[in-house]
């Protein structure tokens, strides 16, 4: 995949109404620290178009990021920051509800998960609902650097097991330091951003 250009276009806050975008878009769901932005930076090979935190909870907005004027990665607020009081949380679950509910142009969504955690109870919550609104999560597990690779089946399993994954569903061992992963998920998305651009194209006709 050849990034021509990558800019975040629109940031939405908790009141903003949804952009109405024509191409379609690909988000990305995890708890805040799970390595989110790293990924999206990753992706893209940009340092800090997403801007990453050792400190969790920092993005408190949808972020929109137009990839080649082809389709966009949406970046979700990061869910499950204890420090963050009920109530703000609250209002986040409510801004990503209604965007899985009425976003007209998202098709697919990436849930990521520590690698070398099993998956919270918030995780858990999360693919349940994704799953409620009708999508097939992709799972990536983020930081696989961290652990070694004979290991890797393992957390995969249990990853899969606690979230009660639909069967088929993927799994991509992915880490920022190392690249892993990056060329699979670029497969996916390529694959699915020519499926869906088909789609919008009938639609039109
Ligand atoms: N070892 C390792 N650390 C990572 C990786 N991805 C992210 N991190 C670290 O995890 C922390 C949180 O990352 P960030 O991308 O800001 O997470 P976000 O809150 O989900 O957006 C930062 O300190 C990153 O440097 C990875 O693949 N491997
Ligand atoms: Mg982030």
């Amino acid at each position: 995949m050849k990034i021509k250009s990558a800019k975040l276009e629109t940031v939405c806050g908790i009141t903003s109404k949804l952009p109405e975008n024509d191409k379609v878009e690909f988000a990305f769901i995890g708890r805040s620290n799970v390595g989110k932005s790293s990924l999206i930076n990753c992706m893209l090979n940009r340092k800090s178009l997403a801007r990453t935190s050792s400190q969790p909870g920092k993005t408190q907005t949808i972020n929109y990021y137009n990839i080649n004027n082809d389709f966009y990665f949406v970046d979700l607020p990061g869910y499950g920051y204890a420090k963050i009081s009920k109530e703000i949380q609250g209002k986040w679950k409510k801004m990503i509800l209604n965007y899985f509910e009425n976003s007209r142009m998202l098709r697919v969504v990436f849930q990521l998960i520590d690698i070398r955690h099993e998956p919270s109870e918030k995780d858990v919550q999360m693919y349940k609902t994704l799953v409620g609104c009708g999508f097939y999560p992709i799972i990536i597990a983020t930081k696989s650097d961290k652990i070694k690779k004979a290991q890797i089946n393992k957390h995969i399993d249990a990853i899969t097991g606690k979230l009660s994954a639909v069967d088929g569903t993927p799994v991509i061992p992915f880490s920022s330091s190392s690249r892993e992963g990056r060329d699979e998920l670029w497969e996916y998305i390529c694959e699915y951003a020519e499926y869906f651009s088909e789609d919008e194209d009938i639609d039109e006709q």
